[in-house]
């Protein structure tokens, strides 16, 4: 057993709470769930005292966000996701001791306590500032209310946090053209004051915190650490101007709720008392181990915030670990769940019931520990054929059918322990020192490769000695060579359970293993007694074909062109004009009568147009989208005041209308069903 393990008594282990604003995908299980779910089975199995607790994060802009889209309180929005997000961690076998939610009284009552604690001693300082305000809607703007131009790359529709263009982050106060998603009025700075917790105040102690005494900490994590510490830290607001989230426990605080990062850490607390009586223990007493998994995006608020929090209340114990992953691809490009571009966990189980485990495993073979990976489905039907099915299926099921064959289902007895059988016993010894040692350090992907070597060493002993010839010639040898397949296969069961839950259980009952098993008994070749009786042999897995996998990825791909074609897609409205503006404009149908390309030019068509009162000349950039004789006949609107132009030297009198999407593709805006030239467009 690793050192690591015996300091502790006790392991308070949490996975990020998921906001409830949308169902789960496939980049929250591989990043944190499945990762902390291993962690915490393992620990059970070597009888450990551990809790994993998690919940929905149901406060905060993305869940009004969403609930104005649709047009319903946000309530009705995080009961909705809160019940489908439970469901499917439910369903893929994450073994929460509870999963809870951020608007429970509980959670209330401890997150509004643990501000009037930190106010009381003064841990907050309280400062005004100036922020976005909408007059009409009477509000103050989050970040994500506002939008307007970037000042970097000029896209109009930057939010007041972020262009999602150019990647920048940004403040309010930089849009250019700043607008309320509200009332799409211009906002007005307003002062209002809020508490801040002086993270610069904390710095010392977190700087020897994380830097000296924790530089065990994964490279990703202690890397954003140092870079944070090492940029200076500032004070940072705990509370919001939003009618959203825990109310701020002060009287002269009306309009004003805790900020969801201060509130939703807490959860993790609120959720452990809802849990148990004896909570305290899990967060007070320094022999427990916290453990926080979380996705790289959420390390400040884990590393840095939440633990100056706790220090500033003094109750709390600080966490010991903080294993963060990078992110999960999809397909080679970022999962995005506004380009609807995610393999959705609701959907994975409507499409692959009992396959649950061939995800897990997936999932963990290729998890982002180090750096950023890609799913592929290519890939997950590779591992399912290749791995799952002709590895740990193939060997068990070839060791389960002989014995039944041979011995009518009962264990064999082992007759003479040779040299190969002495180097299965040191093996598997190894391989699974090797699996606690992994695990314990957090290496998941590492930790199934050797467990999956396991079932590989079984294969080759199998094919090595050939049990299936050698029942003629030598049938005593033939015993230990399948008593020591089953033990191999009593191992996987054993071992495999934190990664493959359910399939470990059917093989249990497979081999009808005792219940009282656990990972003690493992690593051993006595776990099954002669004369123990099989059950029925059933296959663990089955090959996916690829009419399967083309099925998924057309899905993929249909799925993200809905959403493009749904998506916020015309460019926002330009300012107000008069009516005398618009009748100045001469505005009417022509018919297209000759069409040539301007030479030297990629773009430029030279138009002959019948308007009604002549035939004139017009240049337009449409070549690239027309063929010049197809379009002849064509019907146009066309603006026939606009001054005339050279353009490479041929005069351009007037201009065609186009209808140009987001992509900048064109089409002829023209009458619906042929007009007389000349008719006027008004
Ligand atoms: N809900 C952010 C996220 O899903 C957030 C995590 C809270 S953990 C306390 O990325
Ligand atoms: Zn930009």
């Amino acid at each position: 057993m690793g050192s690591l393990m015996s300091e502790f008594e006790r392991y308070t282990v949490t996975a990020a709470l998921p906001y409830a604003n949308g169902p789960v995908h496939i980049g929250h299980l591989a990043g944190v769930y499945i990762p902390a779910d291993i962690y915490v089975r393992y620990l059970r199995q070597r009888g450990k005292d551990v809790i994993y607790v998690c919940g929905s994060d149901e406060h905060g802009v993305p869940i009004t966000i969403k609930a104005r889209q649709e047009n319903v309180s946000p309530q009705v929005i995080v009961d909705r996701y809160h019940a489908m997000i439970k469901q499917s961690f439910e369903a893929f076998g994450i073994s929460f001791d509870i999963y809870s939610r951020t608007t429970s009284p509980v959670h209330y009552q401890t997150a509004s306590d643990f501000f009037l604690t930190l106010y009381r001693k003064n841990e907050f300082i309280e400062k005004e500032t100036e922020q976005y305000y909408d007059e009409e809607a009477q509000q103050f703007l989050a970040d994500r209310y506002i939008t307007g131009t970037c000042p970097h790359c000029g896209n109009e529709r930057a939010y007041g946090d972020q262009c999602e263009k150019c990647g920048t982050s940004l403040n309010a106060t930089d849009l250019i053209n700043p607008r309320s998603v509200l009332s799409g009025k211009t906002p007005v700075l307003r002062k209002t004051s809020h508490w801040y917790l002086p993270l610069d105040k904390h710095e010392p102690w977190l700087r020897q915190w994380i830097l000296e005494d924790h530089k065990e900490w994964k490279t990703n994590v202690y890397g954003q650490c140092k870079s944070w510490l090492d940029l200076g830290l500032q004070p940072r607001a705990v509370s919001r101007d939003l009618d959203w989230g825990i109310p701020v426990p002060l009287e002269n605080a009306k309009g004003k709720v805790l900020y969801v990062w201060f509130d939703a850490p807490i959860g993790y607390i609120s959720a452990t008392k809802e849990l148990t009586p004896h909570w305290e223990k899990y967060w007070k007493e320094p022999k427990t181990r916290l453990v926080h998994f979380i996705g790289k995006d959420n390390i400040v608020f884990h590393c840095i915030v939440f633990p100056a929090m706790l220090k500033a209340h003094g109750e709390y114990i600080l966490p010991d670990n903080v294993p963060a992953n990078e992110f999960l691809n999809l397909e080679g490009d970022k999962i995005s769940t506004s380009r609807n571009w995610a393999v959705w966990l609701h959907e994975y189980l409507q499409d692959f019931p009992g396959k649950e485990d061939v995800l897990r495993y997936v999932l963990t073979a290729n998890a982002p520990e180090t750096k950023d990976n890609d799913f592929t489905w290519k890939d997950f039907q590779t591992r399912n054929n290749s791995e799952l099915v002709a590895i740990l299926g193939n060997f068990v099921n070839r060791a389960m059918v002989l014995t039944h064959k041979y011995y009518g289902g009962v264990v064999p007895e082992v007759t003479h322990i040779g040299e190969y059988e002495t180097e299965i016993q040191q093996q598997l010894e190894t391989l699974k020192s090797c699996i606690e040692d992994n695990i314990e350090n957090f290496r998941f992907r590492d930790a199934l490769k050797e467990y999956m070597n396991i079932a590989r060493l079984g294969n080759k002993y199998l094919a090595d000695t050939e049990p299936w010839a050698l029942i003629k010639t030598q049938p005593e040898r033939v015993k230990t060579i399948l008593n020591y397949s089953l033990q191999l296969a009593a191992n996987l069961a054993i071992l495999g359970e934190p990664f493959l839950p359910f399939t470990c259980k059917k093989l249990s009952q497979m081999l009808q293993l005792p219940a009282s098993l656990c990972w003690d008994n493992a690593g051993e070749v006595n776990i099954l007694s002669t004369g123990h009786r099989l059950g029925k042999s059933e296959l663990l897995f089955e090959k996916i074909e690829d009419a399967v996998i083309e099925k998924q990825l057309e899905k993929l791909h249909q799925q993200k062109q809905q959403s493009e074609s749904n998506g916020p897609t015309a460019a926002p409205q330009k300012p107000a004009v008069s009516y005398d503006d618009f009748s100045r404009m001469d505005i009417r149908v022509g018919t297209i009568t000759h069409a040539e390309k301007v030479p030297k030019t990629k773009k430029l068509l030279k138009l002959t147009i019948d308007t009604g009162i002549d035939q004139r000349t017009v240049v337009s950039g449409i070549a690239e989208y027309f063929d010049p004789e197809k379009i002849i006949g064509q019907q146009v609107c066309i603006l026939a005041n606009l001054e005339p132009r050279e353009i490479k030297g041929i005069i351009s009198h007037g201009m065609i209308l186009m209808a140009e999407d987001k992509d900048g593709r064109l089409e002829f805006v023209a009458p619906v069903t042929t007009v007389a030239p000349g008719s006027q467009v008004k």
